[in-house]
């Protein structure tokens, strides 16, 4: 397998980040009024400018011929089409399937899988009003009134998320609470507020095994019985999605209230299979619906258009650009969207799980940088947090602003504050600010010699840095389902050209093995096992002060 820097494109673009050093991007915009209509590209209700990058022609050239040299469309169909590309466990990776309303067949192991989809998705239909509309009863023949989503990573993130982003459809039919911690005080704090005779819970795993989630699970269930005395009757309070039927029965769930999941869907990109039951239980299926056309509609621009016009691979080649050839290892998401908040959270999981790898698809180390860190908070509130660093900090940190064109709560003066800032961050953070215009201003405010000395080296801004914008005409079911679809291609076509495995998660597993281990040690006459002495120090004073603090209040 040929090394990706033996790549001619590859090659190239060394070559054009050096003849780039020193170039500003702001001596890129001056006098080239075409800027933006030649780096810009848009996806339905989604417009993407990456002009402020620090990009020419040639950059682009080079980089889409990377694109073709790593067979970038070519992957991408296969995916599509239901091939093997998660090599490592021997998986189809078809979560674009599970938005296609169309019912094109499409055959995972010779088993056309567009039905057990389209079925689906009629018992989320079917449950989801059942349990909107009151006809769902609990043990004392009341309707439910909330619902407790118990799941982590990605059988939590993602419904979290669009739940939140989608507030303003949310017409509080029904409460939606998420529990994925397994420290206590997260579900106790969700209980505490909740009455047992009207709660649904929701257990969300794929393998029905996840330590965390069974915990959970476990606790709502006991919950139940003491609170109802006995009497409630767990097949009216707990439905599950898993693709582990067999556990989640013997838990107590009747085979008729388990959704399905496939293992050609990976955790983090389930949020479109009965893994969004949260979303459709608290939006309604109507929403639901959109928002997996909005992903559909991605897909198809995704496969059909050409790459230049393509968001998800013009994110990925930008990418790409600043982190292997301009060195900036790190990715800010900035939505100035306060529904936007729970994004950044989603996106790390779904880049960093996915791209964090070191190893090639033959098990090669790869020698260059893969998935950046991936970071971020709702923009106006880091602007008045860290900021800072991205104004003038010694790491450059790309970043995406994401916004609206219209809002859904136009509360006079807010939206345009709020987009004023948006426009604004990513022009200083693309022009700076040099010397001569410091001076120009310390001067004009009054400022004496020997001040305006002091200050200006501190208040130069070099600018230059990176920024992608992505301006919606609405935060809306379907243009979430777009946005979200949007990154998990972009996700893809970054671990293509990387060589990567983008769909398995090796790295996550020692830990969760070296936790079995330590867990029955913490137990108080437990002995400790033989680790490090690190470790072990570390477990043997948590064992002896908690010896210590047994009879007193856990308050004091
Ligand atoms: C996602 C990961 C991981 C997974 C959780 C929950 O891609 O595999 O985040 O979703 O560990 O797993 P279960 O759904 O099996 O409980």
């Amino acid at each position: 397998m040929n090394c990706r820097t033996t790549l001619p494109s590859w090659q190239a673009l060394v070559a054009d980040a050096r003849a780039l050093e020193s170039t500003h991007m702001k001596d890129l915009f001056a006098g080239d009024e075409q800027r933006f209509s030649q780096y810009s590209a848009r996806c339905g209700a989604i417009l993407l400018d990456y002009s402020k990058n620090l990009i020419n022609e040639t950059v682009v050239e080079h980089l889409l011929q990377l694109a073709e040299e790593t067979e970038l469309a070519h992957w991408r169909d296969k995916m599509m089409s239901g091939a093997i590309v998660n090599p490592t466990e021997g998986r189809a990776v078809l979560h674009t399937a599970l938005r296609d309303r169309s019912e094109t067949a499409i055959e995972v192991e010779g088993e056309n899988i567009a039905p057990l989809i389209s079925d689906e998705l009629a018992k989320m239909k079917a449950f989801t009003e059942g349990v909107r509309e009151g006809r769902w009863l609990g043990y004392t023949g009341k309707a439910m009134t909330d619902v407790v989503s118990i799941g982590i990573g990605g059988s939590n993130l993602g419904p979290l998320m669009v739940t939140e982003a989608l507030q303003d459809y949310c017409d509080q039919s029904l409460k939606m609470h998420y529990v994925s911690n397994v420290d206590g005080a997260q579900i106790s704090q969700v209980l505490a507020k909740l009455n047992p005779a009207t709660t649904l819970f929701v257990i969300s795993s794929k393998t029905f095994t996840t330590a965390e989630t069974m915990t959970n699970a476990a606790t709502a269930r006991r919950w139940l019985m003491d609170q109802s005395s006995g009497e409630a009757a767990p097949g009216k309070h707990f439905v599950a999605i898993s693709s582990n039927i067999e556990k989640a029965q013997s838990f107590g769930i009747e085979s008729d209230n388990i959704f399905s999941m496939w293992d050609w869907v990976g955790g983090r990109y389930s949020l479109w299979s009965a893994i969004g039951l949260p979303i459709a239980l608290s939006l309604g299926f109507e929403h639901f619906e959109a928002l997996l056309e909005g992903a559909h509609e991605m897909d198809c621009h995704f496969a059909e258009t050409p790459l230049r016009q393509n968001l998800p691979v013009m994110l990925a080649l930008i990418g790409v650009w600043n982190s292997n050839f301009l060195g900036m290892n790190a990715q800010a998401i900035l939505p100035y969207d306060q529904n936007l908040h729970r994004l950044p959270a989603y996106l790390q999981q779904a880049d960093m799980e996915s791209n964090g790898k070191s190893t090639n698809w033959a098990g090669d180390p790869v020698p260059y940088t893969t998935g950046p860190i991936i970071w971020g908070e709702v923009g106006i509130n880091g602007q008045h947090a860290f900021y800072q660093l991205l104004h003038q900090g010694k790491t450059v940190v790309p970043a995406d602003f994401i916004g609206s064109v219209n809002s859904n709560n136009p509360l006079p003066g807010h939206h345009e504050n709020l987009m004023a800032n948006f426009f604004a961050q990513s022009q200083a953070m693309m022009t700076g600010v040099d010397a001569a215009s410091v001076r120009a201003q310390l001067k004009a405010s009054g400022a004496s010699e020997e001040d305006i000395e002091r200050l200006v080296s501190h208040k130069v801004h070099k600018g230059n840095r990176p920024t992608n914008t992505l301006l919606m005409d609405r935060l809306t079911p379907h243009n979430v389902g777009a946005l979200v679809a949007m990154y998990e291609h972009k996700i893809f076509a970054q671990g293509i050209i990387w060589q990567i495995c983008s769909f398995d998660q090796w790295g996550v597993e020692l830990g969760k093995v070296l936790a079995k281990a330590i867990e029955p040690e913490l137990a108080p006459d437990a002995e400790t096992g033989h680790h490090d002495c690190s470790t072990r120090n570390l477990v043997e004073h948590f064992k002896a002060v908690q010896a210590s603090a047994k009879n007193t209040s856990p308050k004091l």
